[in-house]
């Protein structure tokens, strides 16, 4: 929803509660400044109603099947539980630079610190909006769209924090694709904070994709008829998120057989550590 303010308050009503719209607009430039109070490096507002239109949910139900993970409820495969009331998505990202690989690694069965400091984020602002607009319901959007997560880069790219590039990751313009995201959804209409006019691949003459170690952008694998967009995985549908996950069952064993050598001592003992793949991170020159 774009917000043209007139010089009148224009009342709306919003399940029930009544805000005007001038309060609307200092409320969402509140979220974006607190969430880069609390940490995220990136920030934006995208509509439901229009992330719902994007690609990967067409395509996602398409070619989930046999999709790793339990599906929650009744979920088919690569559908989204959405919140009943919910009408804007709040996104984050938090940069993950090649000089600080530990924000990524796996202690153990310890999820990454660069994602315990999304969470905190998220909970951050959800305490906020808590403490000072009580009547406002919040949904903490989990990572795993197979229990109920939204697509995380659509949301990021129809907020404004960039575009998808060949690599088919989010690319911003201050962190190129080094970056995590993590989402929350609030039953208020906010103002979106729209995508930007932004392809840094279109120009760049950088054969990024050529150094995947399991050739995952080797071939076209998905197309429009079958798919129904032409925006798919990898921007042209040649992006193969099975290859991808070879290596990244390849990083999971690597990091068992190092066990005793490449332990992590965390209180006392000793974790495995596990360093997934990232060269199609570090391949992109953008943000470096
Ligand atoms: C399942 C999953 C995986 C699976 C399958 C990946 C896949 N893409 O299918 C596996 C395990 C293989 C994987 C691998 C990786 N993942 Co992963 N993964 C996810 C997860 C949970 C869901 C992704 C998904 O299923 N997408 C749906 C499929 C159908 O679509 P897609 O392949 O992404 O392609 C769509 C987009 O490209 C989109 N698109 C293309 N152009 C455009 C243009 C516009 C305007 C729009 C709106 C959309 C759009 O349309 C395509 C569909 O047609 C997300 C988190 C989340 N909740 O979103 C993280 C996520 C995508 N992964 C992430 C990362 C970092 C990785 C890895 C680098 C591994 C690692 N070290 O962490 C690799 C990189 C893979 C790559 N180059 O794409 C990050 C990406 C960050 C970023 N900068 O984009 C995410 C967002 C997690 C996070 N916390 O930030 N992943």
């Amino acid at each position: 929803m774009k917000l043209n303010l007139a010089n009148e308050i224009v009342l709306i009503i919003l399940g029930g509660i009544r805000i005007n719209k001038i309060d609307e607009l200092q409320f969402s430039s509140l979220i974006l400044k607190k969430a880069k109070e609390f940490g995220a490096d990136l920030v934006g507002i995208a509509n439901v109603d229009e992330l719902k239109e994007c690609p990967s949910y067409i395509v996602a139900p398409k070619i989930s099947e046999g999709e790793i993970g339990q599906r929650d409820g009744d979920l088919k495969p690569g559908e989204v539980d959405w919140p009943k009331n919910g009408k804007s998505v709040i996104v984050i990202a938090v940069s993950h630079p090649e000089n600080k690989p530990k924000l990524d690694w796996w202690r153990g069965k310890t999820p990454p610190l660069g994602n315990k400091k999304l969470v905190e984020i998220i909970e951050q602002i959800i305490e906020w909006i808590n403490n000072n607009y009580g009547e406002i319901e919040t949904y903490h959007m989990p990572y795993h769209v197979e229990k109920g997560g939204i697509f995380l880069k659509d949301a990021a790219v129809m907020a404004g924090l960039g575009c998808i590039g060949r690599n088919n990751l989010l690319i911003s313009p201050e962190y190129g694709p080094r970056v995590r995201l993590r989402a929350m959804i609030i039953d208020q209409n906010l103002p979106s904070t729209d995508p930007i006019k932004y392809d840094p691949c279109s120009n760049c003459e950088i054969d990024c994709l050529s150094e995947c170690p399991q050739n995952a952008f080797e071939e076209i694998i998905y197309n429009e008829g079958k798919m129904g967009t032409k925006i798919l995985p990898g921007k042209i549908g040649n992006y193969s998120r099975f290859r991808c996950n070879n290596q990244m069952e390849k990083d999971i064993e690597a990091a068992e057989k190092r066990n005793t050598t490449a332990s992590y001592k965390s209180n006392n003992k000793a974790v495995k550590l596990l360093k997934y793949c990232r060269i199609c991170e570090f391949s992109c020159p953008i943000g470096k």
